[in-house]
Formats: structure tokens, sequence, C-alpha cells
């Protein structure tokens, strides 16, 4: 399973402060840390509440550069605006970027769906439409089923989609979790090629022991079979039982993953 750090994110407080005053080395040892801690693709998300598009393009501008520096590993562009994922994109100089996020509400579907062309590489689709994030699980597959058409009829390879099934927490609604579980199964089977994704710590907003709930919940989500998460990439415990379960679950030839992670975190330790 793929990692996606999740750290470098306009909402946090530390990561706003940074953007607004340009801090680039704060920006920096988050990335590292992340980096460092394992994680295989860093997301970037520059929405720090600015209400003018043109503000959060130059944040995200800035944001690509100062994250680029920092990391070989590839970026993940975040925002709902597909001119802000556009600017950023431009920038990159490293590995394929990901495009974080498609929906099936048709301009943002379009507008993404192009820039995936162009880059050629991963693109978050997040299955939900213009109305916003259907409740049902048919509601959230037909959205699913239109970016899918919409993505073959553009000639995108359906491996570069990796559906977002969207997490709600399990305060609000007792079936959030089950039902998440069970989108990721139907889309794997119902849309050969595509993969899914998860932003892991919604499912434990509003409760206690946050990282407790997050990591049960990926383990079941490895099990329904995962492909990549948005995740706080330094849990050691998560990260340990994370490359513990895909060994078991066949998807780590000859435990390298698992060894390496294990190594990695005892030379850490000493
Ligand atoms: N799906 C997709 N993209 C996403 C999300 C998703 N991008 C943004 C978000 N959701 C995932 N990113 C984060 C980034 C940081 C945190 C959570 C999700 C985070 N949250 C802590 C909390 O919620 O308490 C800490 C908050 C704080 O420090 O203020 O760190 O679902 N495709």
């Amino acid at each position: 399973m793929l990692i996606i750090g999740e750290k470098i994110n306009g909402t946090l407080k530390g990561i706003a402060a940074a953007i607004n005053q340009r801090d680039a080395e704060a920006i920096t040892a988050a990335v590292r840390k992340q980096d460092q801690a394992g994680a295989d693709v860093i997301d970037v998300n520059a929405g720090t509440g600015k209400t003018q598009a043109a503000a959060e393009i130059e944040d995200m501008k800035w944001l690509v550069e100062v994250v680029q520096q920092a990391t070989a590993k590839p970026l993940a562009i975040d925002s709902e605006n597909s001119e802000v994922i556009a600017a950023g994109l431009q920038l990159v100089k490293g590995p394929t970027p990901w495009i974080n996020s498609a929906s099936a509400a048709p301009a943002r579907l379009e507008s993404m769906l192009a820039l995936a062309r162009s880059t050629g590489g991963p693109v978050i689709a997040l299955c939900m439409d213009e109305k916003g994030i259907p409740t049902s699980m048919e509601g959230r597959l037909r959205a699913a089923e239109r970016i899918y058409q919409a993505a073959r009829e553009k000639g995108i390879n359906p491996e570069c989609l990796y559906f977002d099934p969207l997490v709600m927490p399990i305060c609000a609604n007792d079936k959030a979790g089950v039902m998440n579980l069970e989108l990721i199964s139907s889309i794997k089977t119902r849309f050969p090629g595509a993969r899914t994704v998860v932003g892991l710590s919604n499912i434990s907003f509003g409760l206690p022991q946050r990282e407790v709930i997050n990591h049960t919940f990926l383990i079941l989500c490895l099990q329904a079979g995962l492909d990549a998460a948005i995740m706080d990439p330094t849990r050691i415990n998560t990260l340990m039982s994370l490359r513990a379960s895909d060994a078991i679950l066949g998807r780590d030839r000859i435990c390298r993953r698992y060894m390496q992670t294990y190594r990695a975190i005892s030379s850490e330790k000493k």
C-alpha cells in the first residue's frame, strides 16, 4: 500500500502560518520528516481558507517549489480548483505528480481529467458529484461510474484512477466505516484496473484515541483491498502494522518492505 503523507496542508495551523510567512524552513522540516518516515508521496495542499483563488494559486506555486527542494518523492497536488492544480503541476520538475482530486461534477471532471492526460500520472477521484456526497453506496458508485467512463473516453489508463470513497466520521454515522470497506471492494470489482485511496483520519473525527481508530480502520481497509492512504506516516505502530498486513495478505514479496521498515525504525532509535 502506498502512503501519501498528509502534513503539508494549509488547514493545519502551523502550515498555514508557514505559507503566509513564506517560511521555507518550517515546510522543509515537515516534508523531510514525512519523507524519512517512509511516505511514498507527499500531499501538497495550499488551502488556508483564503477566498481569492488567485491567492491559493500563488501559495501553491510557492509551496510546490519549496516542497520539491526538500524531497525527491512524487508530490500530490491537492485542491478542488483545477487552476490551482494546473499552476502547481507546471512547476514540478521531479517524478510524475499526482492530482488530488477530481469528482463527477462535470466541470471539475473535465478539467481534472485534461490535466491527468497531460501528466499521464495518477489522479484521485472523489465518489461525489455536483450535488455533493451521495449518502448511499449506490450513489457513490454511480459517481465513480461516471468518472471511470469519462476517463476511458479520454484514453486515461484505469490504473491511474484512485477512487476515494470519502470517509466520514463514525461518530456521526455508525455505518460510515463499513460502507467505506464495502465501497473499497465494490470499486475494485466493478471498475477493473482502478485503484482505491482513503483520507484515513476522517474516520476518527470527534472521538478520543483517534490513533487507535485510524490504525484499526487502516488494517480493515487493507483486507478490503486498499491501494493507498492519505495519512500521517510518522506513527510507527501504524506503519509497522501496515507493513505486517501487506506481508500477511501476500502483497510484500519475501517481506521486503516489512524488513526495510523494521530496519529504518531500528536505526532511527539508535
Ligand atoms: N481525500 C482526499 N484528499 C484529502 C482528504 C481526503 N486531502 C485533505 C485531507 N482529506 C487529508 N489531509 C489531512 C491533513 C491533515 C490532517 C488530516 C487530514 C490532520 N488532522 C488532525 C486532526 O484532524 O485532528 C490534526 C489537525 C491539526 O493539527 O489542527 O493532521 O479525505 N483525496
